[in-house]
């Protein structure tokens, strides 16, 4: 009698805490061992790259929210922008024996040996926004995310199209996102690609400003000190473009007059500025990964083979569309 009840009870001891450690699944402590926490639940690691931008912010929400909705136990890191964090952090989640990895990799070299990792422990890995150089395919399910030179060449082939007919030369100036990364690559690559149509265009100077809008204030004021002329500013994304904007205006400038300015991402405050006048172009890149990450998650658990490639829809708006497209924009 006694042992049965003794075993009742380690029985619902053990179905206790292991019920538990599953429950603990809000992002922020350390998995259950088992990788589904003893609940059923799949548990998800992601590396997120920081907080370094309006996009980053909007593609963090959707990620959170959409693992809620996904009844996914989502154990959530926040690198800061540094790889070194992300690995580390990919490391614990392979420890933790996760049952998915997913991450946006800050910059694209540097990963191989830390994915043969995951491989080895058999946990699957998902890429999301931006991709790695890695040769190896094998070291991840999938990647998505936008198509970073289709961006550059959006921003650029617009440019040509405004500048038919105008005397040249036509200056343009460049801020490029996180030195490494795939969309400063990308975007860069596309957008000269495009511009070549047009031996008037000619990018005089190009320099990071880490997608952030303070480094895009600071550089573009070194640009105004340094380079007489400027006639376009082309910045990879919209919170550098918006520094910018505050450089531009504090050496008596007029935004989206004087100086023409093309941007990435298309969040609700590059909008705005389009909307009214300061910013004359923006290429959307989509941050709301997070539905799209979390049937990928699901699929690739099941054991299900999953697209390689999952390409982000995303399109570009001028002035009198922000103005349409602004009430109802999700982020
Ligand atoms: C693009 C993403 C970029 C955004 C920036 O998919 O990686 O990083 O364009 C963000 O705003 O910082």
């Amino acid at each position: 009698m006694v042992r049965r009840n003794l075993t009742a009870a380690v029985l619902s001891g053990v179905l206790a805490v292991s019920a538990l450690a599953g429950c603990g699944g809000n992002g922020d402590d350390a998995g259950s061992g088992s990788g589904d926490g003893g609940d059923g639940k799949i548990t998800l690691g992601f590396s997120q790259v920081g907080a370094e931008s309006g996009w980053r912010t909007a593609n963090t929400k959707s990620i959170q929210e959409s693992a809620k909705e996904a009844g996914i136990d989502l154990q959530f890191s926040d690198a800061q922008g540094k790889q070194e964090n992300q690995i580390s952090a990919i490391r614990n989640f392979i420890t933790q024996k996760v049952d998915v990895i997913a991450f946006s990799p800050v910059v694209t070299s540097g990963w191989d040996a830390v994915l043969k990792e995951a491989k080895d422990a058999d946990i699957p890995v998902i890429l999301t926004d931006r991709a790695v150089d890695s040769q190896d395919k094998s070291l991840y399910k999938s990647f998505i995310g936008s198509d970073f030179v289709e961006e550059g060449k959006k921003a650029g082939q617009w440019l040509v199209e405004q500048s038919k007919g105008k005397p040249g030369p036509i200056n343009i100036v460049e801020l490029q996102g996180t030195t490494g990364s795939a969309p400063a690559i990308d975007r860069q690559k596309g957008f000269a690609e495009a511009i070549a149509a047009d031996p008037n265009l000619k990018v005089v100077k190009s320099q990071t400003g880490d997608f952030k809008r303070a480094d895009g204030k600071t550089v573009m004021e070194t640009f105004l000190q340094s380079t007489p002329d400027i006639d376009v500013l082309y910045a990879h994304n919209d919170d550098m473009g918006l520094g910018a904007i505050e450089a531009i205006e504090a050496a008596g400038k007029v935004p989206g007059k004087d100086i023409q300015i093309i941007t990435v991402d298309a969040v609700k405050d590059g909008m705005t500025a389009l909307a009214d006048g300061k910013i004359n172009f923006i290429v959307e890149c989509s941050p709301l990964l997070g539905p799209q990450l979390m049937d990928l998650v699901k699929k690739t658990n099941a054991g299900e083979e999953i697209p390689t490639r999952v390409l982000t829809e995303e399109t570009t708006f001028t002035q009198e569309q922000a103005k349409e497209a602004l009430p109802t924009r999700q982020y």
